[in-house]
C-alpha cells in the first residue's frame, strides 16, 4: 500500500433491521454496549462469571508486560468441566451434545452424559500413555466425534492440543509436530470424502516419521479399511480408550494456563504457532457465541461447518458452543456428496435453527443455482452467521433470500486465529445490518482504522484495521518465539501500542467497519489505492457472476493493472462481450479506475482449506511466472487448469 489512502469506493444503501420478534428475546440487547462502555474491565468480569471458576481471579487484566497479557490472574478452571461436566451435574444430561451426521448418511447423537463419559475415558487413556499437564498433543483429526472428545479431553488434563487439517500432507503435520514437541498424536485410520475413503493413517505414519518427540499414535477407527501399523508406537483408540474407567476427576487449572497452540501458515516463513490460554480465551469464546448466535441451549439446534482444523472449529465448534449448553450438528463430509443439496439436507433432517458458515461456501451455491435448496425445508432457520472473508454485499442478499427465507438476521463475523473469538460483528437483535458489512466491535472489545501513520481515519476512510484495548481471548504468543510475536503483530504502531491485524478496512459515514482484504492484497493502480475485496463485491454483483478473485499484476503504464477471475452462476456461459459487460459494470458501480483490464472466467478458484482465495497464485499467473508454493491449497489440480486457460501461461 502507498501513502495514498485506501479508496472507499462501494457504496451500500439496503439496510435490515432485526425482526421485531427476534429483538424482544435476544439474549444480548443494546444495554451490553452501556455497560462494557462504562467499565470494560467489570464487563468482562460478568462474562466471566458465566463460567465455572474452581478459584476466583484476583486481578482482572494485567498488561504490565504487554504484549503478553494475563487475563483472570489467579483464577482457576476447567475448561472441559465447563464445557460438559457442568451441564450434566445441572440436570441436562440426557440432551444431545452432538448429532453426528457422516457423509455417506450413517448417523448417531451423542449426549452430554454420554459426552462425559467418553472424555473422561479419553483423558485416562491419555494419562496411561504418560501425558502429563503442559506435554503437547497433536491432533491429525477428520470431522467425527472423537475429534472433539480428543481435544476436551486434552483440555481436561490441562495438555494443550495442535489440530492439524486432516488435509494436509505429512510434511506440514511434521513440522507442526516437530515445533510443538508434541508427545502423542491422535489419527484415525481414514474419513469418507466425495463418495470415497480418504487414506489418513498412511500420512499419520509419514508425517511422524523422524519426528523425535513423539512416542504414541493413538489411532480412531472410523473407515475400517486396512492400515499400516507400527506395533510399538501404534494404539487403536477402541482398544485402550473403551477399556478405560469413564470417572475423572478434572483438576483445575490456571487461567492462563495454556490451552491450544494453533498453526497459522502465514504466507511466507514457516508457520506460526498461535497459543491460546485458558480463562480469558473461554470466556470471550463463550460470551461471544452466547451473544452473536443468540443460542438457546433449550430449543436451538446449531451448525458450523466450519473444519475443526480451522481456528473456527475450535471456538465455534468446540469451546463456545459447548460451553454455552448447545445441541449441534457435526458434519462429515462436504456439501455435494451425494448431492449438491446436502447442506440442506442436513438443515431440513436436525431442524437446524443457527447457521455458520463461510463466503466461500455461499458463493458456491450461487454458482450451483437457487433451485437447489428450494428443494428443502429450511423453514426451521432463524439466523445465519458468515465468517473467513469479506462477503461481498450480493453473496449476503443471496444468502439471506434463498437460504434465510428473507426472515433470518445476518451476523459476518470478523476475527482471526490470533484473536481467537468473534471481534466485529452484529448483534442480531439489536443491530440494524448492512449487506457486506461487518458493523462494530462487540460490547468489550475496541477496534480502529487507521492511517500509515498511526492516526485514526474519519468517517468515510480508509486504512490498516487495530485493535487498540487487549481483548480475553487474544494470543498469548507465537509458541517458542517471542521476538516474532511482537515484530509480527506489535511493531507496525509500536508507538500507540495496537494490534496491527493485517487487514485493510474502511469507516463509512455512519462509523460503520468493511473489511477490505489483506492488506498485501491491495492494489496501487495509477497511484490509487484500490481493495481487491471493493472490485470483487461489483463484479459478484453482476447477476451472472457468482465468485470473483481479483489481482493487482504490475503494469508499466498504471504500476499495476486490475486481472479479474470471474466464476459465472449456474446455467450461464461466457457469452461474447460478456467480458466487456463485465467491465462496464464494474466502472459504473465504482468509477473508471477499478475497472479491470482483464476478466479471466475459470471453474473453480485456489484456495486454503479454510476456503480463502489465495491470491498470490493469480497472481503468478497474471504476472506470467511460475506459480509459488500450493502446500497449503485445499485442491492442488486447481492451478493447473487456471494456468492452461491463460493464453500467456500457457506457452511457458
Ligand atoms: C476466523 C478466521 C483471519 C483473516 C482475517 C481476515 C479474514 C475473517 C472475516 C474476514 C472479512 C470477515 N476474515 N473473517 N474478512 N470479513 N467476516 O477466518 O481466522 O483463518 O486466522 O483468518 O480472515 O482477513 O484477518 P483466520
Amino acid at each position: 500500500m502507498s501513502n495514498e489512502a485506501l479508496s472507499n469506493l462501494l457504496h451500500e444503501e439496503r439496510r435490515f433491521a432485526p425482526p421485531a420478534e427476534f429483538a424482544a428475546a435476544a439474549n444480548v440487547t443494546a444495554e451490553a454496549y452501556a455497560a462494557a462502555e462504562a467499565d470494560r474491565l467489570a464487563f468482562w468480569e460478568t462474562q466471566a462469571r458465566r463460567l465455572h471458576w474452581a478459584e476466583p481471579w484476583t486481578e482482572t487484566l494485567d498488561w504490565s508486560d504487554a504484549p503478553f497479557a494475563k487475563w483472570f490472574v489467579g483464577g482457576k478452571l476447567n475448561v472441559a468441566y465447563n464445557c460438559v461436566d457442568r451441564h450434566v451435574e445441572a440436570g441436562h444430561g440426557e440432551q444431545v451434545a452432538i448429532h453426528f451426521e457422516g457423509e455417506p448418511g450413517d448417523s448417531r447423537s451423542i449426549t452430554y452424559a454420554e459426552l462425559q463419559r467418553e472424555v473422561s475415558k479419553a483423558a485416562n487413556a491419555l494419562t496411561s500413555l504418560g501425558v502429563v499437564a503442559g506435554d503437547r498433543v497433536a491432533i491429525y483429526m477428520p470431522m467425527i466425534p472423537e475429534t472433539v472428545v480428543a481435544m476436551l479431553a486434552c483440555a481436561r488434563i490441562g495438555a494443550p492440543h495442535s489440530v492439524v487439517f486432516a488435509a494436509f500432507a505429512p510434511d506440514a503435520l511434521r513440522s507442526r509436530i516437530d515445533d510443538a514437541g508434541a508427545k502423542v498424536l491422535i489419527t484415525a485410520d481414514g474419513y469418507n470424502r466425495r463418495g470415497s475413503v480418504a487414506n489418513l493413517k498412511p500420512n499419520a505414519d509419514a508425517g511422524v516419521e523422524g519426528a523425535e518427540t513423539l512416542e504414541k499414535v493413538l489411532v480412531v477407527r472410523r473407515t475400517g479399511h486396512e492400515v499400516p501399523w507400527n506395533a510399538e508406537r501404534d494404539v487403536w483408540w477402541h482398544e485402550l480408550v473403551d477399556a478405560q474407567s469413564d470417572q475423572h476427576t478434572p483438576e483445575a487449572f490456571d487461567a492462563e494456563h495454556p490451552l491450544f497452540i494453533l498453526y497459522t501458515s502465514g504466507t511466507t516463513g514457516k508457520p506460526k504457532g498461535i497459543l491460546h490460554t485458558s480463562g480469558g480465551y473461554l470466556t470471550q469464546a463463550s460470551y461471544t457465541h452466547h451473544a452473536v448466535f443468540d443460542l438457546k441451549p433449550d430449543t436451538d439446534v446449531y451448525w458450523c461447518t466450519a473444519d475443526v482444523g480451522w481456528v473456527t472449529g475450535h471456538s465455534y465448534i468446540v469451546y463456545g458452543p459447548l460451553s454455552n449448553r448447545v445441541t449441534q450438528v457435526l458434519y462429515e463430509g462436504t456439501p455435494d456428496t451425494p448431492h449438491q443439496g446436502r447442506f440442506w439436507e442436513n438443515v431440513q433432517k436436525y431442524k437446524i435453527s443457527l447457521l455458520y458458515t463461510a463466503p466461500t461456501a455461499i458463493r458456491t451455491f450461487m454458482k450451483w443455482g437457487e433451485s437447489i435448496p428450494a428443494k428443502f425445508d429450511l423453514s426451521s432457520l432463524r439466523l445465519l452467521g458468515s465468517v473467513g472473508e469479506p462477503i461481498n454485499p450480493e453473496a449476503w442478499i443471496w444468502y439471506r433470500e434463498f437460504i434465510g427465507g428473507g426472515r433470518c438476521p445476518i451476523v459476518d463475523t470478523w476475527w482471526q486465529t490470533e484473536t481467537g473469538s468473534i471481534m466485529i460483528s452484529p448483534l442480531p437483535g439489536v443491530t440494524e445490518t448492512k449487506p457486506g458489512s461487518a458493523m462494530t466491535p462487540l460490547p468489550g472489545i475496541s477496534a480502529n482504522v487507521v492511517e500509515q501513520d498511526g492516526t485514526v481515519v474519519p468517517n468515510g476512510g480508509g486504512g490498516f484495521l487495530v485493535l487498540d484495548k487487549p481483548w480475553p481471548s487474544m494470543l498469548r504468543g507465537i509458541w517458542g518465539d517471542p521476538q516474532r510475536y511482537k515484530d509480527t503483530y506489535w511493531s507496525r504502531f509500536a508507538e500507540q501500542g495496537y494490534y496491527f491485524a493485517g487487514d485493510g478496512a474502511k469507516k463509512d459515514e455512519d462509523g460503520h467497519l468493511w473489511l477490505l482484504g489483506r492488506v498485501d492484497d491491495i492494489m496501487l493502480v495509477s497511484g490509487h489505492n484500490i481493495s481487491t475485496t471493493e472490485v470483487e463485491s461489483a463484479l459478484v454483483s453482476h447477476p451472472k457472476v457468482a465468485e470473483a478473485a481479483v489481482v493487482g499484476a504490475k503494469d508499466e503504464i498504471t504500476g499495476q493493472r486490475i486481472v479479474a477471475f470471474v466464476i459465472l452462476r449456474g446455467g450461464n456461459a461466457e457469452d461474447e462481450g460478456l467480458d466487456d459487460e463485465l467491465k462496464a459494470h464494474v466502472s459504473k458501480a465504482l468509477g473508471p479506475i477499478a475497472k479491470p483490464k482483464q476478466i479471466q472466467f475459470v471453474a473453480e478458484l485456489p484456495k486454503t482449506r479454510s476456503g480463502k482465495i489465495m491470491r498470490r497464485l493469480l497472481k503468478d499467473v497474471a504476472e506470467d511466472r511460475a506459480i509459488g508454493d500450493t502446500t497449503t491449497l485445499a485442491d492442488s489440480t486447481v492451478m493447473d487448469l487456471i494456468a492452461s486457460k491463460l493464453p500467456h501461461a500457457a506457452e511457458e
